[in-house]
């Protein structure tokens, strides 16, 4: 299988994690971002990452989007699954994982590279990364209002997480599921802003036990050495 990704997409992370935990082989293809819309148009009709390639025969050619990869994996390899057992459990966790998709992994992106931009500019100072920072700040309109409004979206998700994280290792139910998943994915990149660190490291803890349960290494930030 061909995974086309961002290396730096928390997007293309989480399908990774799913990949990972998984034990599923494949390769990664990293793609130029502006050029990236060349190839993902003609292909999904979208122009976002991650897609997969299957590349097996009687196979689909490509799927799009983190969720609907997360749906093909677990059809085609439902064992170890990261479906759970009881149906009322697995929708909550479906749910959580389209909260965690569509409201809090934007807003870390917005508090992330807003961070990027000022505070934290000296973690990559170089002109290039300074540019994409940019072409993303005006791609997704990321302005100091929009910011403070996805930091208290975040605020609220670490109230919702840590009902459940601190004391359990999973989200929902007494095994990894999908929400587990896109939490420890959609939140990596504050991994590496000192202020979420030390005011939730039961956060952190988690993200890196799920890395290690999925065979991923751990992002920036939590990286050793
Ligand atoms: N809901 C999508 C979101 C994916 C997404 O937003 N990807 C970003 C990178 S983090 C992207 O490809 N942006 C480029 C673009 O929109 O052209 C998923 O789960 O796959």
């Amino acid at each position: 299988m061909l995974l086309l990704q961002f290396s730096t997409s928390h997007y293309c992370r989480k399908a990774r994690l799913a990949l990972g935990y998984k034990k599923i082989p494949y390769q990664v293809e990293n793609l130029t971002p502006g050029l990236h819309v060349l190839k993902l148009k003609p292909l999904t009709g979208l122009t976002t990452v991650p897609v997969l390639l299957p590349q097996l025969e009687g196979q689909p050619q490509a799927i799009a989007d983190s969720t609907r990869i997360w749906q093909y994996l677990e059809s085609y390899c439902p064992d170890p699954p990261l479906t759970l057992p009881e149906p009322q459990l697995q929708q909550k966790a479906q749910m959580l994982e389209d909260w965690l998709d569509e409201s809090i992994g934007t807003a870390t992106r917005f508090v992330y590279y807003h961070f990027r931009a000022g505070a934290g500019k000296d973690i990559d100072p170089s002109w290039f990364s300074q540019l994409l920072i940019q072409v993303v700040i005006r791609q997704y309109s990321i302005t100091p209002a929009a910011v403070e409004l996805a930091r208290s979206r975040l605020n609220l998700a670490m109230e919702v997480l840590k009902s459940r994280w601190q004391d359990s290792p999973y989200l929902v139910g007494a095994n990894l599921s999908l929400a587990d998943i896109a939490a420890a994915a959609l939140l990596s990149p504050l991994a590496l802003i000192e202020d979420y660190r030390q005011s939730y490291p039961w956060l952190f803890s988690r993200i890196a036990q799920v890395h290690k349960t999925c065979r991923e290494p751990l992002p920036p930030g939590l990286a050793e050495g």
